[in-house]
């Protein structure tokens, strides 16, 4: 259930994130940025289904709201226009995006009451745990 996504949570550690970022074609002063940077993450759903990420940071603020399985336009913090989609598959919310023919999708699923997000983008994964603020 999308529910158990929602919340708002504290980037604690990120893994690989500069390769990831690499992969995906980000420049040079853009990763520089992102990976000093510590996101929170607030995940809300509303009565009709909408969900809503949003991504806060120094850096930037990205939001998206959509509802699961229907594709929608995703502006992304590196200025990316992707068509994405999420899905929920055995409690894993994931995102695909698509652009230029590529595609990556961003993978979130709660362990021990942690967010755990996987960014995958062919063989390159980086890994970025969320815990919940109080
Ligand atoms: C996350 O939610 C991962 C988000 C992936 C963003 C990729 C582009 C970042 C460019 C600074 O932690």
């Amino acid at each position: 259930m999308v529910e158990s996504f929602v919340g708002t949570w504290k980037m604690v550690s990120s893994e690989n994130f500069d390769d990831y970022m690499k992969a995906i074609g980000v420049g040079f002063t853009t990763r520089q940025v992102g990976n000093r940077t510590k996101p929170n993450l607030l995940v809300s759903v509303d009565s009709e289904g909408n969900v809503c990420l949003k991504s806060q940071s120094t850096f930037k603020t990205t939001e998206v709201k959509f509802k699961l399985n229907e594709p929608f336009d995703e502006t992304t913090a590196d200025d990316r226009k992707t068509k994405t989609v999420v899905t929920l598959e055995n409690g894993k919310l994931v995102q695909k995006q698509s652009w230029d023919g590529k595609e990556t999708s961003i993978e979130r699923e709660i362990t021990d009451g942690k967010l755990i997000t996987r960014c995958v983008m062919g063989e390159v994964v980086a890994v970025r745990t969320y815990v919940k603020e109080a």
